[in-house]
């Protein structure tokens, strides 16, 4: 008896697994193909007061790169009637709207999870459950004006470890004022598709990472041209796993409002400081306002190195090739704009005249040899800058990290770079508002019949340049930053005046970089100025000026002066190069958050002496380094 029940179990249990499959997996047709959303329709039926949505969640072919190039399936929101959209339909509405979203789950299996349709400010976030193949319906308030998001995740993730195939399904929510003239403001909204685990919340970087801006990979993001003087108006959106600090060449942007998924803030006109780099957290907007006002091309770029970097192609990913063999071709095909891919935006300032006015100052030269050092990182091998003297350097000597250079606002600069170097090269001067040709993205940079070359091998570069602006400023390579800014091309650009001296005995850099070759698969460690142990003797009761530069190409960084148990205070005068409004330059505790391409300037006086800390760490990266001040006795002052 007992026998035969099993043998029926077992024939049932066959059966069913012979049946399962066909009854399970009807032959699914080809996805549709994903088309780009720019981010410019408002999508759905707009009318009296409310907006009538509805959206599918279904899989789509997505094209990443060019319209005919590699392409993976992914899930995408399609509204209906359309084909499937990535970035998702944007809900744009006055504010005031009555939003009504009709949500259909068409994912074969898998049912999704989705976030953000609610009413703004929101401080908890109301989801909504689709099963697979099931349908939903929703109504809320669009609430106070903003830029937010919704998203959706069919994996069960929170927003820093959704990165596989659910990672393209986030859309914008735009809520305008109901009155006050109408923006004409462009959104990007940034995704990050990996499908390598390992890679997400930045365990590991990983060369199988694509971050894309509305959809699509750099050079395939949209470009835009804009008349010298043009005001832009952008809102930048996060919903990927990743912070990405967001650097605009050229010209300082305003973050006049900043928010996440549930809020948005306007600044007050004296909180909005000048940044030309801004950290953008996952989940975090910000809505940026410049005007270009020199010609030329410029970019608007993350500037974590793997976000950018040219091996950041779908092909890697498709076809999980070795980093020798990405490297290889990536050193073959190194000429400029395709050595880059990922989250760039292109810009090109039409010139509205000529206004070039020549500085009667005699130009201040430099001589900046870019070579190698065989084992400039104890045993590893070191690429960076050295300053000519009177004498041409050693071969193998490198100035790790570069030297500092001292140039005069107004005064201007004639470097000639010299690439001692077996792969080609170029250097950006980070932060000063020059013009375009000098600005160092090789094959890019300049104007069209005059663009910069890349460095070759042997050959040189004179970059010619006036910075205006007195402040704190970096230089680095531009190209293949995992391996030649990690590897030291990397150094503080300092540039003064009457107001902005530079005194030795109180200005203080604090230079954090890379500590050697880091690449796709392996972070560079990091090292401040130039050491894995930095320290420093201070004077109880001056008042010293900390120019902290965050030049690290491969981590978000965090500080914090004080001792173990006590935080001291400090007060932020400059951010990225330029002078804070005296209502921002108030005191505080001090700590900050800087991304590569963030420099700051801190007022710090140690009050008693003993020993202080500047911890400098990461979290995602797993490296620390204490820069320790020892903080001697004011010196006494003897009067007669
Ligand atoms: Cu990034």
């Amino acid at each position: 008896m007992k026998a035969s029940s099993a043998v029926v179990l077992l024939s049932a249990v066959a059966s069913l697994g012979a049946v399962l499959p066909h009854a399970a997996a009807p032959r699914a047709k080809p996805p549709a193909r994903a088309t780009t959303n720019d981010n410019r329709r408002p999508a759905g039926t707009l009318g009296d007061g409310k907006l009538e949505l509805k959206l599918d969640v279904v899989n789509a072919q997505w094209f990443p790169e060019a319209e005919d190039g590699p392409s993976v399936v992914m899930q995408a929101f399609a509204e209906e009637g359309r084909a499937p959209e990535i970035p998702g339909p944007m809900i744009r509405v006055p504010e005031g709207t009555e939003i009504h979203i009709t949500l259909r789950n068409s994912l074969p299996y898998l049912g999704v999870v989705v976030h953000g349709l609610h009413t703004r400010p929101a401080t908890k976030d109301d989801v909504l459950t689709i099963p697979a193949g099931a349908t939903r319906e929703i109504t809320f308030l669009a609430g106070a004006p903003g830029t937010y998001f919704y998203w959706a995740t069919s994996s069960n993730k929170t927003l820093p470890y959704r990165v596989d195939k659910d990672s393209q399904l986030s859309g914008a929510i735009v809520v305008d004022p109901r009155t006050g003239p109408v923006t004409h403001d462009r959104i990007f909204l940034i995704a990050l598709y990996s499908d390598d685990p390992d890679s997400v919340a930045g365990r590991e970087p990983h060369p199988r990472e694509i971050v894309v801006a509305n959809g699509k990979s750099w050079p395939y993001t949209e470009q835009f041209t804009f008349n010298e003087g043009d005001t832009v108006s952008w809102r930048v959106i996060n919903p990927s796993a990743a912070p990405h600090p967001m650097h605009l060449h050229g010209f300082y942007f305003n973050a006049e409002r900043t928010g996440g998924e549930g809020a948005d803030t306007a600044l007050a006109p004296s909180a909005i400081a000048q940044a030309n780099t801004r950290v953008l957290l996952p989940g975090t907007t910000m809505a940026i306002r410049f005007v270009p006002d020199r010609p030329g091309n410029w970019l608007f770029h993350c500037h974590l190195a793997l976000h950018v970097d040219g091996k950041s192609k779908l092909q890697n990913v498709l076809h999980r090739r070795s980093m020798e063999e990405m490297e290889h071709e990536h050193i073959a095909m190194n000429h400029g704009v395709h050595e880059m891919a990922g989250l760039i935006i292109g810009i090109h300032v039409l010139p509205r005249g000529e206004h070039h006015v020549a500085s009667a100052l005699a130009p201040q030269r430099l001589r900046l040899l870019i070579q190698t050092s065989p084992d400039g990182y104890s045993h590893k091998r070191a690429i960076g800058f050295v300053l000519q003297g009177d004498a041409e350097p050693k071969k193998d000597s490198v100035t790790l990290p570069g030297p500092t250079l001292f140039l005069e606002r107004g005064r201007p600069a004639h470097i000639t770079i010299v690439n001692k170097l077996s792969v080609p090269t170029s250097v950006h001067w980070h932060g000063l508002e020059i013009d375009s040709y000098p600005d160092g993205v090789a094959g890019w940079s300049g104007m069209p019949g005059r663009l910069a070359p890349v460095i070759q091998p042997t050959d040189s570069f004179v970059a010619e340049f006036t910075p205006p602006r007195a402040g704190t400023f970096i230089y680095h390579s531009h190209m293949n930053e995992l391996m030649q800014t990690n590897s030291g091309m990397y150094g503080a650009l300092v540039v003064t005046d009457s107001a902005h001296p530079f005194d030795p005995r109180i200005d203080k850099i604090v230079l954090v970089g890379g500590g050697g070759p880091g690449n796709g698969e392996t972070r560079s460690t990091g090292m401040v100025n130039g050491t894995a142990f930095p320290q420093l003797e201070l004077e109880a009761g001056t008042t010293y000026r900390l120019h902290i530069i965050q030049i690290h190409p491969q981590a978000i960084v965090l500080f914090r002066l004080g001792t173990d148990t006590t935080v001291a205070r400090w007060t932020p005068v400059a951010k990225d190069g330029a002078d804070l409004p005296p209502e921002q330059s108030t005191a505080r505790a001090a700590f900050a958050m800087m991304g590569p391409g963030e420099t700051a300037e801190f007022l710090y006086t140690p009050e008693r002496p003993g020993l202080q800390k500047l911890n400098i760490e990461t979290r995602a990266a797993g490296w620390h380094v204490p820069f320790l001040l020892f903080v001697r006795p004011a010196k006494k002052v003897v009067t007669n």
